[in-house]
């Protein structure tokens, strides 16, 4: 990317802060960034030029004056103006392919005392470039003369894939909520967001021809109070639920997409399906009754894989979801689908049979791959966690990988996409502080430094194999989650490291450097009135 480096790294992980980085506090840390002498004023006059070309970008131009009024309290009118047509003084977003190539989510920021110009090649770089003007704003909102430091930044992503993960069903948050997750993940850069909708614990997501899926499913009778290990298992009684409606789906998506956010649907099958079963008990082996879990774990009750109505629900099922969602991945699930019911089904038996598979694990892997076709014959395509490598990958599945990165590797081999999400270094569920002082939490400990010493591509594969590495997420199951704030609390400020991980090139990777910006990092959080973690550097000794 050129060589006008402000400052030259050297790859070395944990050297000191360069002083310019410091600074500014620019989380991810961009590409290339050198400051120059002299800011930008801001003023009641101040005004953000919109290349008229692509209606997309007056949105942009939208968002940016709305976060530079909430940072100054002066919001700068935006006007469509075609870039010949510029003068001096504003604040200009246009569409240009820049001389490097930065790619669709790459941008050129270049701040001078008279004017700021902010170029890409998509819109999508636009916005995130939008994301790095905010932070160069005032952290705490300011009415004082505000300026914006000269700087050039020539910026772009490390992965395609810079995902999080939030599940719904162990308890359940308010598209209102979603909403403002979908905001984190924007001021991080992220473009991804994993929604697992559907679990024992409760299914979220209206299905016109299956209403009891959200009517029963989406219900419970109660939930586990203290930890899932201790016994015996207490409930509070009390009924707990919701759902969202295809209409409050559609807004999200909506939202998401304003925000270059691509939003991934998760249907589990075969496993995890206490919920669909409870309402639909024919689809199980046993024929049931179930109850909607109110306990945490793996229910030997799944989807059953002998019985022809399970596949014709899980098609409609995803006949009404598909639409609902643009991204071109579907996730299917797939994890955690004990066999002992399978085992123990003659239908499952006779189709094993029939079909010629030696054990219940293909049968899974026949499971995913009438799935995979019904979902490519609707121009989409299939991920699932790691246990869908077990009996035969799919042929064009997307796998994502949990228990370690071994399942990530190997289908990388088989030349496979996937994305990474190891729990050693990714599971936002885990506590990230001093024990004593961490709301309970389910199993490991995963503090800030370890998130950001994640290197999502295996250095065993080859320059080809690591292609299909697409990136990473986090993934945050909501076990012992049940509040908004709580939620906020797991994944700020472990979303700031992990946005360096996804974003920031490896050689520019810098622990010391990332500890001093994040204390600008977490002025922003307060003046979001986000619940972080003010414990993350409280480590466990
Ligand atoms: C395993 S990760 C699960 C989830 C749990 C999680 C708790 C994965 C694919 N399955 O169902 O919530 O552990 O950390």
């Amino acid at each position: 990317l050129g060589n006008s480096f402000c400052f030259v790294t050297a790859p070395v992980y944990g050297q000191q802060a360069p002083v310019s980085q410091q600074t500014l506090s620019i989380i991810p840390q961009p590409v290339q960034l050198t400051p120059q002498s002299g800011s930008f004023a801001i003023t009641p006059s101040t005004k953000i030029y919109v290349d008229p070309k692509n209606e997309e970008l007056r949105n942009i131009g939208l968002s940016l004056s709305q976060e530079i009024k909430r940072a100054t309290g002066v919001q700068p009118q935006v006007v469509q103006a075609a870039p010949s047509k510029q003068s001096t003084g504003g604040i200009y977003l246009t569409l240009a392919q820049p001389a490097q190539d930065l790619g669709p989510e790459g941008y050129k920021l270049t701040v001078q005392p008279a004017q700021v110009v902010l170029a890409a090649s998509k819109p999508q770089g636009l916005f995130f470039g939008t994301q790095t003007i905010r932070q160069l704003l005032p952290a705490q909102p300011s009415t004082a003369a505000v300026s914006i430091p000269a700087v050039e930044v020539m910026d772009k992503p490390r992965y395609d894939w810079r995902g999080m993960h939030l599940d719904v069903s162990r308890h359940f948050f308010s598209t209102e909520f979603v909403k403002k997750y979908i905001d984190f993940l924007a001021m991080h850069k992220m473009n991804t967001f994993h929604w697992h909708l559907t679990d024992d614990q409760g299914w979220r997501i209206e299905i016109k021809k299956y209403p009891k899926l959200t009517s029963v499913g989406g219900w419970r009778d109660g939930t586990l109070i203290g930890h899932y290990t201790d016994q015996p298992h207490k409930f509070d009684n009390i009924r707990y639920g919701g759902f969202y409606t295809q209409e409050q789906i559609k807004e999200v998506v909506k939202y998401a997409q304003d925000r270059y956010i691509t939003v991934v649907p998760e249907i589990e099958m075969p496993g995890h399906a206490v919920a669909a079963l409870t309402a639909y008990p024919e689809l199980s082996c046993t024929g049931g009754p179930f109850k909607v879990e109110g306990l945490w774990g793996v229910f030997d009750d799944i989807f059953c894989a002998g019985n022809e109505q399970t596949f014709t629900f899980l098609q409609d099922v995803l006949t009404e979801v598909m639409p609902l969602f643009p991204s071109k991945i579907v996730h299917i699930g797939g994890d955690e689908a004990p066999k002992t019911r399978w085992h123990e089904c003659p239908k499952c038996q006779a189709r094993m049979k029939a079909e010629n598979l030696k054990d219940e694990h293909e049968l899974q892997s026949y499971f995913v791959q009438r799935m995979e076709k019904f979902v490519n014959s609707k121009g989409k395509t299939i991920m699932g966690w790691d246990e869908i490598l077990e009996g035969g990958l799919a042929p064009n599945a997307a796998v994502m990988s949990w228990r370690g990165m071994e399942g990530g590797t190997a289908a990388a081999k088989q030349k496979h996409n996937v994305v990474m999400t190891p729990g050693s270094h990714v599971y936002f569920d885990h506590a990230q502080g001093e024990a004593s002082l961490e709301p309970l939490s389910i199993g490991g400990y995963l503090p800030l430094e370890t998130v950001y010493s994640f290197e999502p591509t295996p250095k065993e594969l080859t320059a080809e194999e690591q292609k299909y590495i697409l990136g990473a997420q986090a993934n945050l199951w909501t076990e012992y989650i049940p509040t908004e704030q709580q939620v906020e609390y797991m994944v700020l400020p472990r979303m700031s490291a992990l946005s360096e991980v996804l974003w920031t090139p490896a050689s520019q990777k810098n622990w010391p450097s990332f500890k001093e910006r994040m204390q600008k990092q977490y002025q922003r959080y307060e003046a979001l009135g986000a619940n972080y973690a003010k414990s993350a550097f409280n480590v466990r000794q």
